[in-house]
């Protein structure tokens, strides 16, 4: 079986990033990230269309009502029937195999560190992303899906090596996408929510109809579909509202398939980028020239406290003793991205900054942790470097 720290690592990686911070708050996050979803180790790319149930491993089934019974799930099925146009007894048999699922509880409960603090090290979270298995994955997986990866550029202004870092952070290119069948996962955070921590049941319901919706939409068999313990499916670990609302068919087969089609997950990923605010042209980030925090500490922490949202303009910057490395267009808002890198044994390596534009904000939509946000930019760079070691130079 897995490390469960990898597994919580992996958990907070949703679109959706609510769930993020839920884990994140808690989490062991000394090393870590914050993320996750999925649950490693499966190397399949199976198609989630039509395919059958295979031996349900992480299901426990244990002496409980039958879904379909309980009066919490019987309202669902209610709602489902008026507001959705399901049919009842389809419902009913859905919900008839849906089974709780102690691994998902589990998975889900948000961990403490022994001493109560969370420790956020991004040199340590970096080293797991930003590594050669993963590279050279990525460098793979851009030279067989190159034509897609610049019609997506083209189309919606979103850099190949964004997308690329994406989806190579989410699943290294579908190898990791997660083996909790979906119908169980969903339906037992729906209706079993951990009792530990905030109550995130009414999140999960939506998304259990989101599922019913875009399944029902694309012609997927709901008691097939796979994907990481938070619920979070295919190459690029949406959660069903944002398969349903950002999903795309990018290789117009007529469907949505984020597990199986390399196009799909794409475009799908652009256009989730584009939904929320993605600039084409404009950099994701800057470097910067910190003033010493021995001075400056209330000013830089001022900054940060700023948020990640870019409210932040030259004078403001220049005013805290901070000096952009590289030309800045002018007017362009910024904000303070801090990376710490905290330890428990003390020694400690300084935090490192940087400036984060409106892009940089957009990836964090995609999951909050701005490490997570660092993390897709380097890996995409570094893919980037890796595929063209020796460029030809230009004619002068
Ligand atoms: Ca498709």
């Amino acid at each position: 079986m897995h490390h469960p720290i990898a597994q919580l690592m992996r958990a907070l990686r949703s679109p959706t990033l609510h769930l993020a911070r839920l884990i994140l708050v808690a989490s062991l996050a000394s090393f870590i990230p914050v993320h996750a979803a999925t649950h490693s180790g499966s190397n399949k790319k199976t198609s989630a269309v039509k395919k059958k149930s295979r031996k349900a491993v992480h299901v426990k089934t244990e002496t409980r009502p039958p879904y379909q019974t309980q009066a919490e799930v019987i309202r669902f099925i209610d709602e489902m029937v008026s507001k959705r146009g399901f049919e009842r007894s389809e419902l009913e048999q859905l919900f008839a195999q849906a089974h709780y699922s102690e691994g998902v509880v589990k998975l889900m409960t948000p961990a403490i560190a022994p001493t109560g603090t969370v420790v956020k090290n991004w040199r340590v979270y970096r080293s797991r992303f930003i590594e050669p298995r993963r590279i050279s994955a990525g460098v793979q997986f851009w030279h067989d899906h190159a034509e897609t990866l610049t019609r997506a550029a083209n189309e919606f202004g979103v850099p190949e090596e964004i997308i690329v870092g994406i989806i190579g952070v989410e699943t290294i290119y579908g190898r990791n996408t997660g083996d909790f069948r979906l119908i169980d996962t969903l339906t037992t955070l729906a209706f079993d929510y951990p009792k530990t921590g905030r109550d995130r049941s009414a999140f999960f319901r939506e998304q259990l109809e989101d599922y019913l919706l875009f399944a029902r939409s694309n012609d997927i068999d709901l008691l097939a579909l796979r994907g990481s313990f938070a619920g979070a499916i295919g190459m690029p670990q949406f959660m069903p509202g944002s398969y349903r609302r950002y999903g795309i068919d990018y290789d117009g087969d007529g469907h949505t398939d984020l597990l199986a089609s390399a196009d799909d997950a794409i475009g799908s990923v652009a256009n989730f980028l584009v939904q929320h605010g993605w600039q084409r042209g404009l950099a994701t980030n800057y470097p910067v020239i910190m003033p010493s925090p021995d001075t400056h500490a209330d000013d830089i922490a001022r900054l940060v406290d700023a948020g990640g949202e870019p409210t932040l303009t030259a004078d403001d910057l220049k005013n805290a003793g901070l000096i952009p490395t590289s030309p800045i267009p002018p007017d362009l808002k910024l904000a303070l991205i801090d990376l710490p890198n905290q330890s428990r044994d003390g020694s400690i390596y300084p935090t490192e900054y940087v400036l984060g534009t409106q892009n940089f904000y957009v990836i964090t939509r995609y999951n909050r942790s701005y490490f997570y946000a660092m993390s897709v930019i380097e890996l995409g760079t570094a893919i980037r470097n890796a595929m063209d070691p020796d460029p030809v130079p230009q004619s002068q």
